[in-house]
């Protein structure tokens, strides 16, 4: 599949013995509850954010569709996955689903649209790809899809903006890039885009706020930097500011009109800036200079769907929050220090709009999630898992 232009729909044995497999699997393991620990509470409180970034299931997992962030870990020695629904502190229900290896990636999608997270699986060596479309701790249905040469990656979108998940294709080696539009887990649409050599980087993103993403192109070497507006598989190519190489980026929307802006963050010097983007028009906005140590992570804290940024120092253990409105710091504050042993993951538990922080110990398996209030962080212990489970 997608090794020549004229072959873009082929299906093959492999593909289809696979996904028997996949179902037995599927059937087998959703009888199985593991962990045991109950059925998930109606208890919400749910606010919901305002910004897709933070309220799309196809970003943020949330299995069961109410709102609050879910957990989703793979065991690195028997391969089991499983998935935690939570709400707020509180594991509501654990499910097993199924055995993938290491060969095996995914990426948190929704192919129907249908408010409840899906997974894409892909495996890296036979190219093979599944669909899980989920229900809570339920495979709905396990399904595989056309099988894909593994010199190809693929990232999650919304071309035509129906929100159902559709899919970009990027081969690293010869810098051809495909498109499929998706409809659950037909392939309604099939095809070849323009080739950009193996220097671009790729990032889906919505500039124009039409809620049909767009794609975000830098060349790691010359600094350029390019847009397609994309309008299903139509794309429209433009061209924006160079910026030197040494300036890597991080995706949100600061000021909250829902047009994805860049943070951009120079590896060399510290110095921050974000560019706010409407269409192709750039507000750029200077921010305060961090050393090389402090990471970024984006979430909103306050719940206002402008993007805020939450920044760790992966050598002291300090954290800091920035609230951010456009190109200006509203709020910078200080949050308790946590030893680098313990690695941060964002998601909304609680379902309140604002978004927490998941922490999860590197060195016992232990986990806390802090219940982010503006920049105030109400942490609280939840249950341990093993060492072997990542997420
Ligand atoms: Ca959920
Ligand atoms: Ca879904
Ligand atoms: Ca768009
Ligand atoms: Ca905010």
């Amino acid at each position: 599949m997608l090794e020549s232009k004229n072959s873009l729909i082929v299906s093959t044995d492999s593909a289809l013995k696979s996904f028997e497999s996949v179902k037995d699997l599927g059937d087998k393991l959703n009888l199985n509850n593991f962990l045991g620990l109950g059925k998930s509470s109606e208890s919400a409180q749910a606010a919901e954010n305002p910004n897709s970034i933070f309220n799309s299931p196809a970003i943020l997992a949330d299995f069961n569709g109410d709102g609050k962030t879910d957990k989703f870990w793979r065991n690195s020695q028997t391969g089991d996955t499983s998935v935690w629904l939570m709400d707020g502190t509180r594991v509501a229900e654990a499910g097993n689903l199924g055995q993938f290896d290491s060969a095996w990636n995914y990426k948190i999608a929704d192919f129907n649209g249908d408010g409840k997270s899906d997974i894409l699986w892909r495996n890296s060596q036979s190219g093979d790809n599944v669909i899980w479309l989920m229900d809570g701790t339920r495979i709905a249905s396990a399904t595989t899809v056309l099988q894909v040469d593994p010199s190809w990656s693929s990232d999650i979108a919304d071309f035509n903006g129906d929100g159902k998940t559709d899919i970009l294709w990027r081969n690293s080696q010869t810098g051809e890039n495909a498109a499929w539009l998706m409809d659950g887990t037909t392939v309604n649409t099939a095809a070849f885009l323009p080739t950009f050599d193996a220097n671009w980087t790729r990032s889906i993103v919505d500039f124009n706020g039409d809620r049909k993403t767009d794609v975000f192109w830098r060349n790691t070497v010359t600094g350029e930097n390019k847009v397609w507006f994309m309008d299903g598989t139509k794309e429209s190519e433009y061209s924006l500011s160079q910026l030197d190489p040494s300036w890597n980026y991080t995706l949100g929307d600061f000021n909250g009109d829902l047009n994805t802006d860049i943070l951009w963050r120079n590896t060399v010097t510290g110095e921050n800036k974000v560019w706010q983007m409407s269409g192709i028009l750039i507000n750029e906005g200077t921010l305060t200079t961090l050393d090389a140590n402090w990471t970024s992570s984006i979430g909103d804290f306050n719940g206002d769907g402008k993007t805020d940024i939450f920044w760790r120092n992966s050598v002291t253990g300090e954290n800091t929050a920035w609230l951010m409105d456009g190109t200006n710091i509203d709020t910078s504050a200080f949050m308790p220090k946590v030893d680098p042993v313990w690695s941060p993951s964002i998601g909304d538990f609680n379902g309140d709009g604002k978004t927490d922080i998941f922490w999860r110990n590197t060195q016992t398996g232990d986990n806390t999630i802090w219940e982010m209030n503006d920049t105030i962080a109400t942490p609280t212990n939840i249950d341990q898992l093993p060492l072997e489970w990542y997420s």
